[in-house]
């Protein structure tokens, strides 16, 4: 099980979890926003769709882990904490930093080391293979092929479509910064594995909105053309951030899912009371962006279908910042994710 990273060397961290897992023949379940499911040629035992698979009850009943190896922070998946909360397996952390990274006060050992440090650790030897890695594997395969299906067959602008766009277009290494909330959650749903070898960045700690634009023009600073993935309040939060554009050299495009407000509230009970709910929990702006980017002399323009969409991630242009806003509805999807993100490994089987 492998949480958020950035690591300092993406291609070395990818390796040391690799011969980690292949030694041991044991699945890694990565988070989306860490750069393993990019280098996915490395590893054949990468998991990508956890989170549904665990919406199966007798998925998850079967999967029941009796070890666990933690690298870094917990991942984003909430199934996944709930699974590991209720089974309690034995978890060994592994992380160089001092803080305690177990919130579920669970069964565990914090080694305090590099996962390169650890993995050197293991022999090399052949791939061991085993019938638990066997399922996980199964059931990967059939989730994200059903996922695909679904995804692709989508006319409709669902937020999550964007996240799964991204991966399937980007150039290689593109750099990709992800806003909190719902973005970082559709790419750790949606996210498929593939070799782009693409570092997702984002902001640590309490998951702050404050800086996101800030960040990503940092990030995209005189590197390759850059994108962020964001929602209208986290950009709004920083929208000052623009006045760099005079010092900015590169590239930014960044993709705005508008759905008017925060659409995590949406998964929240507080949900079903309005009031006070739209008020003061999801706070629509009503921003007309296009304006707001005009003020700023920053390029604009309205996505009104998917084509359109990747036709302008590929190739990004190399210089200038640039709003693509998709408007999405904030209800609907957080229908749909409710509805849809069980149904997928309904019919898994082994
Ligand atoms: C500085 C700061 N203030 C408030 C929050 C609480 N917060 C988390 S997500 C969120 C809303 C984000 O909305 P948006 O960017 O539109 O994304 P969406 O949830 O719609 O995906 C807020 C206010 C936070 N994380 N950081």
């Amino acid at each position: 099980m492998a949480g958020p990273a950035q690591p300092a060397n993406p291609d070395v961290y990818c390796r040391a979890i690799a011969h980690l897992s292949q030694s041991l023949g044991y699945p890694v379940l990565a988070e989306g926003i860490s750069p393993l499911r990019n280098y996915a040629n490395l590893n054949p035992n990468l998991i990508s769709t956890y989170d549904l698979i665990l919406r199966n009850p007798s998925l998850a009943a079967k999967l029941i882990p009796d070890t666990v190896i933690r690298i870094g922070e917990m991942p984003t998946s909430k199934q996944l904490r709930l699974w590991l909360e209720k089974h309690q397996p034995r978890q060994w952390i592994v992380d160089p930093d001092g803080r305690n990274l177990d919130p579920l006060h669970g069964k565990t050992t914090h080694l305090r080391l590099t996962v390169e440090a650890f993995a050197e650790q293991f022999p090399s030897q052949e791939s061991v293979s085993s019938p638990y890695l066997d399922f996980w594997a199964a059931a990967e395969t059939q989730v994200r092929r059903s996922l695909d299906q679904t995804l692709g067959q989508m006319d409709g602008l669902f937020e999550g479509k964007a996240a799964w766009l991204l991966a399937k277009t980007l150039p290689p290494e593109t750099p990709l910064f992800v806003s909190s909330s719902m973005p970082i959650r559709d790419v750790e749903f949606f996210w498929a594995n593939g070799n782009s070898g693409i570092q997702p960045y984002f902001n640590r700690g309490a998951n702050g909105i404050d800086g996101s634009l800030s960040t990503a023009l940092g990030i995209a600073h005189r590197q390759q053309s850059s994108v962020m993935l964001t929602g209208d309040l986290a950009l709004l939060h920083d929208t000052n951030g623009f006045l760099l554009r005079n010092h900015f050299v590169g590239h930014l495009t960044i993709v705005l899912i508008n759905n008017d407000g925060g659409g995590i509230f949406e998964m929240l009970p507080i949900a079903q009371f309005n009031p006070p709910f739209e008020t003061f929990f999801a706070t629509p702006q009503a921003i007309d962006f296009a304006q707001l980017c005009a003020t700023y002399n920053v390029e604009y323009e309205l996505m009104t279908h998917w084509e359109q969409f990747t036709n302008r991630l590929n190739p990004l242009p190399e210089s200038g910042i640039r709003v693509l806003e998709i408007r999405t509805d904030r209800k609907a999807d957080a229908l749909w994710r409710q509805t849809n993100l069980g149904k997928f490994a309904i019919d898994v089987s082994f």
